[in-house]
């Protein structure tokens, strides 16, 4: 009989989640009781807990077998009476999500940086999911940090480590540990939503494709779902095996970190669809030959196109978008006639929306698309989702996202990031902009003035609860907008995220390079906000 254990501990100050759970470097997770303290406090905050369901996994990246081993002891002396846990430590964000909601759980924990670099001297990183699958919310992260500063001892059972790669059921005191597959309860999820028939003609038939899962996470389940179930060329997906240090790249799926993908769909008789996807497979970017999908349009896409999807047929109810996410989405939501909303950035705000049936599709601008069958991001599944409308409407990406344009109009978006900024700096920036917000629509310059400007504070239309000091807007006369905030997931110095957009209606320029279209915008931004002074950067680091 392992017996319970009480270990001392100090708090520490720094445990505060961000955007997307605790993100720090290994270092300071590998301190005595760093990760100990964090999941007490969570735990402290679910009363509910006796004899419930936890789903554990993450990403694969280094310290995920240790973190596990450890969390396993903690449930098993916090009264939690079974925890689902994928073989090898290894679940995506989007797996756990849906066994979350299949197992009726009390909650789920994610381990992972997502995009963040894995390896001994990179990132780590921990979530928290509630039982509708979602990442929880700053209600109850903010319970979280308040416990963590005052908490002075975690529990533990003084069992030894468990094999991680036996499938199976295994004791752990009074906890039982189920090990399972990672991958197939979500794959048969995935045949529920869409025409795996359809898919499979279009790739079987001999349509080449390309999917870089980046040493990731999504690596075998877009092996089962992509070349075992659906018959694509052996080797289409490739980098298919999760690294502990990602093969010391950045899991991060844009045109700079997918360079190897982005050179092969550029060849002449390279793939004709192309997608990546990121460390804990809940991002995913796509490519057609010689094209780019901004993620802002993928969503409008997609909307667009649900009725030719069987999950997703006649039942669209609103869509929902993150502030600095493109309005493209909101031209397809007017003309379906449903609702559109616009939420502070991070998945966690779409939770509440999605219970409610408000809306079946969301999206934001970085590389990030779900649905309301899980309450996260499913990189996977938009990848899925974009096959499908290929063999449905029997075209090239160019040729559906340019008749999209054609349509709707085109919003043309750019997001610079500046990144390892001196925190001081760059808080100095967005304060010295802050305090202008006021003034600026009434300050005429030139012939586009700032017609509105705030900073974004989101009252959530569900429980009532607001979210103040979410990004700084400004808007112009001729609907273009600028955004600017800083990223609440990185983890050396401070990020600034600089989001562009200009809307051209439908008969102007809609074949314009985007930077140069963004260019006279690029120009303004650095006007009201001297981007390089404050950053000390000539230019941003990454363009997306
Ligand atoms: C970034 C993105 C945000 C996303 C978050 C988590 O946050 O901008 O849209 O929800 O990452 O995604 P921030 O605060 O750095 O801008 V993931 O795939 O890293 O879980
Ligand atoms: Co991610």
């Amino acid at each position: 009989m392992a017996s319970i254990i009480t270990v001392k501990s100090v708090p520490f100050p720094d445990q505060r989640p961000g955007t997307s759970g605790l993100r720090k470097p290994v270092a300071t997770f590998r301190q005595p009781h760093y990760l100990e303290n964090f999941v007490q406090s969570v735990f402290d905050c679910l009363d509910q807990r006796q004899g419930q369901t936890l789903v554990v996994g993450g990403d694969g990246r280094y310290y995920n077998r240790e973190a596990i081993q450890i969390i396993l002891r903690m449930a098993a002396a916090n009264g939690f009476s079974k925890v689902l846990l994928g073989r090898g430590g290894i679940l995506s964000t989007p797996a756990v999500s849906a066994l979350i909601r299949q197992h009726g759980a009390l909650g789920g924990i994610v381990l992972s940086a997502s995009h963040n670099p894995g390896g001994p001297d990179a990132d780590f990183g921990i979530k928290y999911n509630i039982s509708n699958g979602g990442p929880a919310p700053e209600t109850f992260t903010q319970q979280v940090y308040e416990r963590s500063l005052s908490i002075n001892a975690y529990r533990c059972c003084d069992t030894a480590d468990l094999d991680l790669d036996q499938e199976g059921t295994t004791e752990l005191g009074n906890l039982v540990v189920d090990i399972i597959d990672p991958v197939t309860d979500y794959a048969d999820l995935m045949e529920t939503l869409f025409d795996f028939d359809a898919i499979r003609r279009l790739l079987a038939g001999g349509m080449p494709i390309c999917v870089d899962t980046m040493h990731a996470v999504t690596g075998p389940y877009a092996r089962e779902i992509l070349e075992n179930r659906l018959g694509a060329a052996p080797g289409s997906v490739i980098n298919a095996t999760p690294l502990d240090d990602f093969g010391g790249g950045h899991p991060d799926p844009n045109l700079v970190h997918a360079a190897a993908l982005v050179a092969q769909l550029n060849s002449d008789d390279g793939p004709l669809f192309g997608a990546a996807t990121d460390g804990d497979g809940d991002r995913n970017m796509i490519l057609g030959r010689r094209f780019f999908v901004t993620p802002s349009d993928s969503l409008a896409i997609l909307a667009a196109n649900a009725d030719l999807i069987p999950g997703y047929r006649g039942r669209l109810t609103g869509i929902a978008r993150s502030m600095p996410t493109s309005r493209a989405a909101d031209r397809v939501a007017e003309r379906l006639g449903i609702s559109c909303y616009e939420t502070p950035t991070g998945w966690k705000f779409f939770g509440n929306l999605l219970d409610a049936g408000e809306i079946t599709l969301c999206g934001e601008e970085s590389f990030g698309t779900g649905s309301d069958h899980i309450r996260e991001k499913d990189g996977l599944w938009a990848i899925l989702f974009w096959l499908n409308i290929l063999a449905a409407r029997e075209q090239s990406v160019e040729q559906i996202v340019t008749e999209h344009w054609a349509s709707y109009g085109r919003d043309y978006y750019t997001r610079h990031d500046y990144e390892g900024v001196d925190t001081t700096r760059a808080t100095e920036l967005m304060d010295r902009l802050r305090d202008q917000l006021e003034q600026l629509p009434r300050q005429t310059a030139g012939d586009n003035p700032v017609i509105l400007a705030d900073d974004f504070c989101y009252l959530d239309p569900i429980d009532g609860s607001t979210s103040a000091g979410q990004g700084l807007r400004l808007l112009f006369a001729d609907d273009s907008r600028i955004v600017m905030r800083l990223s609440g997931t990185g983890t050396r110095g401070a990020t600034l995220r600089v989001y562009l957009e200009r809307f051209v209606p439908p008969g102007g320029a809609i074949n314009q390079d985007t930077q140069t279209a963004l260019a006279p915008l690029i120009e303004r931004a650095e006007a009201l906000a001297n981007i390089r002074h404050y950053t000390g950067m000539e230019r941003p680091t990454v363009i997306t």
